[in-house]
């Protein structure tokens, strides 16, 4: 019996992302309830079903839509200002005492209204979702106080009501000491570990994050803030091992965290940890590029005990501005010698496992949810090849075809 599909894509080359790129020339996939129903060889698409709407993708390639795994897109202000005050020869002293760095977005976010946070928040959202990203996690982290905190997180909710993306929203509490607690970071701790019940009561977040560094939270305080994530049912992950090594990716793994993020300064021991956990290795080359950092995470000996390795953006207004998610993918094979199928691998199935989402999104097989992102392109390896460059020609989000991918656009 032949099924009645909501959406057949015909004339169509896969990625399946299923071992490697699991191409699939010459072929079609359907769409029903938002789910994959069928996909095989075009020539047998007539014997399984028909469609209520049948598109000929015109033989573009077809990916699972793509997944920014690692995101501080909600916040207001830039630091453009303080770019051009650097290159004309300030010191991040002078800038700091100035009241500079990431105070002043964390002065600009709290005084921005939730309207005016996501204002200035969709443009950068809708370049990403222009080339075809169809998850995005948002993380909280320019309030650093519990009103503050639940507005951006009440706003990431809103990005993913308003606009064709699903959104996985994480708490970042301890991203900063407020100037309100300086010299008291533990007594910050303990209130960032008392906003977690209340924002979880509130459905606000999806996962707990910390920044375990010597600028930032030390490897017992993050420790405790797992501990109150834990007791929520919340799973947990970290920045870690960005600037220092802090053994922040043993202790994400010893929670069983879904990902340790950064990693420049990971050891033999954080990888076999996070080896044994199954924690994704979130590699974010924007913020290594944007800071001239000269040390790369350990990418042979992730391959080589095949830690799981994930490629995201990190977009944020300190360290990187960066709005393209392609363009991280050149970037972690350029600068890190990862190969085009792991880039990809990193913003499909990768990313997914880093937001546990494993099991809905993240490949094209039948019964996954129909987020797709289709390409003008010759090969799946063009997508890490080209930079600057958007071959992305439509996107499915949830089995509903968009077509053309037009930008949100507006003042940043
Ligand atoms: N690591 C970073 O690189 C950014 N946050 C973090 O935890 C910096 C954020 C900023 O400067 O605004
Ligand atoms: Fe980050």
């Amino acid at each position: 019996m032949t099924q009645r599909w909501d959406l057949l894509i015909r004339n169509v080359n896969l990625a399946t992302m299923c071992g490697g790129y699991g191409e699939l020339r010459d072929a079609a996939i359907a769409v029903s309830n938002g789910r994959i129903a069928w996909l095989g060889p075009d020539a047998d698409a007539a014997q399984h079903g028909t469609a209520y709407d049948t598109r000929d993708a015109a033989r573009c390639w077809l990916t699972p839509g793509l997944i920014d795994c690692h995101t501080h897109i909600v916040h207001a202000g830039n630091r453009s200002d303080e770019f051009e005050a650097r290159l004309n020869g300030a010191t991040y002293e002078d800038i700091a005492k100035a009241g500079g760095g990431i105070m002043s977005t964390v002065r600009a976010t709290r005084a921005a209204s939730e309207e005016e946070l996501l204002r200035q928040s969709l443009p950068r959202i809708g370049s990403l979702l222009a080339e075809g990203v169809t998850t995005l996690e948002i993380k909280s982290g320019y309030g650093l106080s519990l009103e503050a905190e639940a507005k951006m997180l009440r706003t990431a909710r809103r990005v993913g009501g308003l606009l064709p993306v699903r959104v996985s929203a994480t708490f970042l509490g301890a991203h900063a000491l407020p100037p309100e607690y300086a010299g008291r970071a533990d007594d910050y701790v303990d209130a960032v570990c008392a906003m977690i019940p209340k924002l979880a009561a509130d459905g606000l977040m999806d996962a707990v994050d910390a920044f375990c560094e010597r600028i930032g939270f030390t490897n017992e305080q993050t420790e405790r803030i797992f501990r109150a994530a834990k007791e929520q049912g919340l799973p947990v992950k970290l920045h870690a091992e960005q600037l220092s090594d802090q053994r922040g990716a043993e202790l994400v793994a010893r929670y069983g965290g879904l990902s340790a993020d950064h990693l420049e300064h990971l050891s033999a021991a954080g990888i076999d940890a996070m080896r044994q956990a199954g924690t994704v290795a979130v590699l974010l080359p924007g913020a290594y590029y944007f800071l001239r950092d000269t040390t790369p995470p350990p990418i042979a000996a992730l391959r080589e005990a095949g830690v799981p390795m994930a490629v995201a953006t990190d977009n944020n207004p300190g360290t990187s501005p960066m709005a393209s998610l392609l363009l991280a993918m050149n970037m972690v094979c350029t600068l890190w010698r990862l190969t085009p199928l792991e880039a990809l691998t990193g913003c499909t199935v990768n990313a997914a496992r880093a937001l546990g989402l494993q099991d809905d999104i993240g490949t094209l097989e039948v019964g996954k949810r129909a987020d797709f992102a289709l390409w003008q392109i010759a090969r799946p390896a063009d997508l890490s090849y080209a930079f600057g460059f958007n071959p992305c020609k439509a996107v499915v989000n949830n089995g509903l075809w968009r077509n053309p991918v037009v930008p949100v656009t507006g003042r940043q």
